[in-house]
C-alpha cells in the first residue's frame, strides 16, 4: 500500500490556520493530524476537524455541474450538464448582460468558504475586475473592528500571539476563544501558570468564561461605554504610564477631561456592571501594564461597534502595555506584515471606476438597486441564504425569476437552491494554496487527493470562465503554483520565503527582529499624526466624535412591559461549525438542535422550559429554536448559534431571519447582535 504525508492548512476561518500532516493512503486521504512542530498548531486541532475527512467523499457532495429546472428555492430539481455546457451558459449570459447593462449589473458574492489567497483572493478577483463587476464590500464579519482599531492605532497590527503567555493579566473581551480560536488556550494556560489572571468580558457565559478567573456580564453593546469608565479611574488614581502617554500618544489632555462624564454610576446604568466590578478591574488593568487584551469581533457586530474597538484600542496606550512581548490588544494581525495583494488582485484590470455593493446589504442590493439592477449574481465561497442578515429579503431577491445565479459550492446548501447555474467546487485536499497564519506565519496546502467528480477549485474555475469570455491577459493563465509565488514577490517581510522553501517546511514565519515580536517598539504609529490617538482629528474631520465615545444602541430595548420586542438576541460563534460550514454534520450529531439560550427570569415570565419548541419574532422575521435554560445569562438577553443551516431548521429559516441590514459606525460592518426580538412558545 502506498502511504504518503502531505502537508495541509485548514482553510476555514478561524484566525489558527492550522497546520495539518494529512495520510494519503493509495491516492486517498484516510486521516489528518494536526502538525507537532509547528510552533502555534502543536499537533492539536479542534473538534470541527473531525469533519473535514468525511467530507471529501461524503454522498452530499456536488460533484458535476447542474442547471435548474423548475422553482427558485428547494421547489426546484436540479440536472447535470457539462462543464462546457455550464461555462458556455454563464459566458452567454455575461456576455448579453455586459451588452444590454453593463458590468455593474453583475455581482458578485464570497466572503469565507476558504481564507485561502489563492482560491479567496486571486483568479476570483482578477475576473471580476476584468469584467467591470459591481465591486462587493467585504464587511459581513471585520469591517467595523477594523476600522475603529485603525483610527486608534493606524493599521491593523497587534501584538504577537506567540508573546501572549508572557502576560500578567489577559482579558478576552468579547471574545470566545474556547470555540473560535483555541489554540490561543495552550499560551493562556502557561501564563497562568505564572501567576495571570484571566478576565473575560462578556454578556453570557461561554466556554471561555468558564476558564476564567472573573466573568464581567457586560449589557450588550456598552463596552465604550465601561472602557471610558476604566479610563476615568486609571487618570483619577494615576495608574497610567506618563511617560509612555506624553512620548506616543495624543489627545491625553482632552481625553482626560472628556471621560469625567463617565462616573461609575453612569457606567451601571448603561453596562449593568456594578461600581466595585468597575474599580476592581480598572486596578488590576491599571497595575499589570505586562497585559493583553484579546478582542473578538462580537462586540463590534452593533450599530456602536466600530467605535467600541477604537475606544478598548486606547486603554493599553494608556498603560503603556505596548512596551511588552504579547501586550497590548490583539483583534488581528492582518496587517502587520502584508503579502502581495495588489498581484493577485490586479485592480487595473478594471475598465473604470464601478459601484460598490455592501454585503450586508446584499438584500437591498436584489430588491431595490437600479440603474442598472443586479441581473446576475456569482456566489463563491459563502452562503448568504443561510449568513446574511434580513434574511426574507436576502430570499425575495434570490428567488427573482429574472436574476441568473451561480453558485459554486462544495455541498447543496440553501443557496444552492436558488441557483440556476450550480458548479462543483473541490475541498481544500484537493487543490493548492497559501494562508496567512494569525498574520505571522504563512503556511502552504498541497493537494492531497485528485479532485472528485469533476470538481474545481475557485481559481481553475474563474482561468475556464476568463478564457470562455476571450480575456486574452495572460494573467488569467497563471497556475495555482504562480500565484503562490506572486503572494510573496517584492514584500519586504516575506522575501526569505520561496515556494520551494514552503514545499520542503510548510511553513514561514514573517522576518521579525525578535520572537515574539513587539510591535511599534520604535514609537512610530502609522497613523495621521504617527502617534496613538487618543484624540483623532481625521474622525471629528468627518463630523464624528473626535474622541472616543459611547453612543448607546439604535436599536434600544425599551423597558416597558408592553415593549414589543424586549430580548436582545445574541447570535455567535457555534462551538460545531464555522459560520454555516459544516452546518449539515452538526445536525446529525447527538443532542443537537438549534438552541435558545434563556435566562431564568426571562424564561419563567414566558412559562417556558428545557426542551419547548418556541417561536422567535420580530418585524423583519421568526424563526423557530428549542430552549436551553441557562440559569447565569443575564435577563434581556437571549442567545442562538449564528447560522444553522435554515433547511435543516424546523421551519426552515434560521436567527438571521430576524437580523437586520442596518449598517455599523465605522466601516459599513454588520450589526448581527443588536437584534431585539420577542420569544414565546411555539403554537402546539
Ligand atoms: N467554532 C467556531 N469557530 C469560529 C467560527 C464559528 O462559527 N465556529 N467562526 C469564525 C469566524 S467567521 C469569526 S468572525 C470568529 C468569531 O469569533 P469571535 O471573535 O469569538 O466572535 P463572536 O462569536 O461573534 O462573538 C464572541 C463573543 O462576543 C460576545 N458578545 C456579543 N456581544 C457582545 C458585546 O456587546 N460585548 C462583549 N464584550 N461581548 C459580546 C458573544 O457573546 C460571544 O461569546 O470565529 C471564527 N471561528
Ligand atoms: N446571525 C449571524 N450571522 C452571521 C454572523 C453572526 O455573528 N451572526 N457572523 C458572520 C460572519 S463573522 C461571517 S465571517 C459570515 C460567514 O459567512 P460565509 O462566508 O458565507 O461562510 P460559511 O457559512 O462558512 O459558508 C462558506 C461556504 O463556502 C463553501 N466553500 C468552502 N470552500 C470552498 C471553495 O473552495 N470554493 C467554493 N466555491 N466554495 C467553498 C462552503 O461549503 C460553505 O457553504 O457569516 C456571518 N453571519
Ligand atoms: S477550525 Fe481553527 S482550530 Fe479548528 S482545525 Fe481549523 S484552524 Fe484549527
Ligand atoms: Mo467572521
Amino acid at each position: 500500500m502506498a502511504v504518503e504525508l502531505v502537508r495541509s492548512v485548514c482553510p476555514h476561518d478561524c484566525p489558527d490556520t492550522c497546520a495539518i500532516i494529512t495520510t494519503v493512503e493509495n491516492g486517498e486521504v484516510t486521516s489528518i493530524a494536526g502538525d507537532r512542530d509547528h510552533p502555534i498548531t502543536r499537533g492539536y486541532l479542534c473538534t470541527k476537524a473531525r469533519f473535514y475527512v468525511p467530507r471529501i467523499t461524503h454522498a452530499d457532495r456536488i460533484l458535476y455541474p447542474q442547471a435548474r429546472v423548475g422553482a427558485k428555492g428547494g421547489g426546484g430539481r436540479f440536472e447535470r450538464i457539462s462543464w462546457d455546457e455550464a461555462l458556455a451558459e454563464i459566458a452567454g449570459r455575461f456576455t448579453q448582460i455586459l451588452a444590454e447593462s453593463g458590468g455593474e449589473a453583475i455581482l458578485p458574492y464570497s466572503y469565507s468558504g476558504t481564507l485561502g489567497l489563492v482560491h479567496n483572493n486571486g483568479m476570483d478577483r482578477r475576473f471580476f475586475y476584468r469584467l467591470g463587476a459591481t465591486d462587493l464590500l467585504r464587511t459581513i464579519c471585520t469591517a467595523a473592528g477594523e476600522a475603529g482599531y485603525r483610527v486608534t492605532m493606524g493599521k491593523v497590527i497587534g501584538p504577537d500571539p506567540e508573546g501572549v503567555d508572557q502576560a500578567d493579566l489577559i482579558v478576552l473581551w468579547g471574545s470566545n476563544v474556547a470555540s473560535t480560536g483555541p489554540h490561543l488556550l495552550p499560551m493562556i494556560k502557561r501564563a497562568r501558570q505564572r501567576g495571570a489572571t484571566l478576565v473575560c468580558i462578556d454578556p453570557r457565559p461561554t466556554r471561555s468564561s468558564r476558564l476564567a478567573d472573573h466573568h464581567i456580564a457586560i449589557r450588550p453593546g456598552t463596552d465604550a461605554c465601561f472602557a471610558l469608565g476604566v479610563m476615568r479611574i486609571l487618570i483619577e488614581e494615576g495608574l497610567y504610564d506618563r511617560e509612555f502617554v506624553a512620548r506616543n500618544t495624543v489627545g491625553f489632555e482632552a481625553l482626560a477631561e472628556h471621560v469625567q462624564a463617565y462616573t461609575p454610576a453612569y457606567v451601571e446604568a448603561e453596562t449593568g456592571v456594578s461600581p466595585e466590578t468597575l474599580l476592581w478591574f480598572a486596578r488590576l488593568y491599571g497595575r499589570h501594564p505586562r497585559s493583553v487584551v484579546r478582542l473578538g469581533w462580537g462586540m463590534q457586530r452593533y450599530s456602536n461597534g466600530g467605535m467600541a474597538v477604537r475606544t478598548v484600542a486606547c486603554l493599553p496606550a494608556l498603560t503603556g502595555a505596548w512596551r511588552h512581548p504579547g501586550g497590548g490588544v490583539l483583534i488581528s494581525n492582518s496587517e502587520a506584515f502584508p503579502i502581495n495583494r495588489g498581484l493577485l488582485h490586479r485592480p487595473e484590470l478594471a475598465p473604470g471606476p464601478v459601484r460598490s455593493v455592501n454585503m450586508v446589504a446584499l438584500g437591498q442590493a436584489l430588491t431595490e438597486l437600479t440603474d442598472p439592477p443586479i441581473r446576475a449574481l456569482y456566489v463563491y465561497n459563502s452562503n448568504p441564504a443561510a449568513v446574511a442578515p434580513d434574511q426574507e429579503v436576502v430570499r425575495r431577491g434570490l428567488s427573482r425569476p429574472d436574476l441568473f445565479t451561480v453558485v459554486h459550492e462544495i455541498f447543496p446548501t440553501d443557496t444552492v437552491d436558488f441557483a440556476d447555474i450550480v458548479l462543483p467546487a473541490t475541498t481544500q485536499f484537493e487543490q493548492t494554496d497559501i494562508h496567512s497564519m494569525m498574520g505571522y506565519y504563512l503556511n502552504l496546502n498541497r493537494p492531497a487527493t485528485a479532485p472528485k467528480g469533476e470538481a474545481r477549485s475557485n481559481h481553475d474555475t474563474f482561468c475556464a470562465l476568463a478564457d470562455a469570455l476571450g480575456f486574452e491577459e495572460a494573467c488569467f493563465r497563471d497556475s495555482q503554483e504562480d500565484m503562490v509565488r506572486q503572494a510573496m514577490q517584492d514584500t519586504p517581510h516575506w522575501s526569505h520565503a520561496s515556494y520551494e522553501e514552503l514545499v520542503a517546511r510548510g511553513s514561514v514565519r514573517a522576518q521579525t527582529p525578535t520572537t515574539p515580536y513587539v510591535p511599534f517598539a520604535d514609537g512610530v504609529f502609522p497613523t495621521p499624526s504617527g502617534k496613538i490617538e487618543l484624540y483623532s482629528e481625521r474622525m471629528a474631520a468627518e463630523g464624528l466624535p473626535g474622541l472616543p465615545t459611547y453612543t448607546p444602541l439604535a436599536e434600544r430595548v425599551e423597558r416597558a412591559a408592553a415593549a414589543p420586542y424586549p430580548l436582545r438576541l445574541l447570535s455567535p460563534a457555534s462551538h460545531l461549525m464555522t459560520s454555516s460550514s459544516h452546518g449539515n454534520f452538526a445536525a446529525l450529531e447527538p443532542n443537537e438542535r438549534p438552541w435558545l439560550e434563556i435566562g431564568s427570569a426571562d424564561a419563567a415570565a414566558r412559562g417556558l422550559a428545557d426542551g419547548d419548541p418556541v417561536r422567535v419574532w420580530n418585524d423583519r422575521g421568526e424563526c423557530e429554536l428549542v430552549v436551553k435554560l441557562v440559569p447565569g445569562l443575564q435577563p434581556g438577553v437571549v442567545v442562538t448559534e449564528k447560522a444553522r443551516w435554515p433547511k435543516l431548521s424546523p421551519d426552515g429559516r434560521n436567527v438571521n431571519a430576524t437580523t437586520s441590514q442596518r449598517r455599523s459606525d465605522l466601516g459599513g460592518g454588520a450589526t448581527f447582535h443588536e437584534n431585539l426580538v420577542q420569544v414565546a412558545a411555539s403554537a402546539p
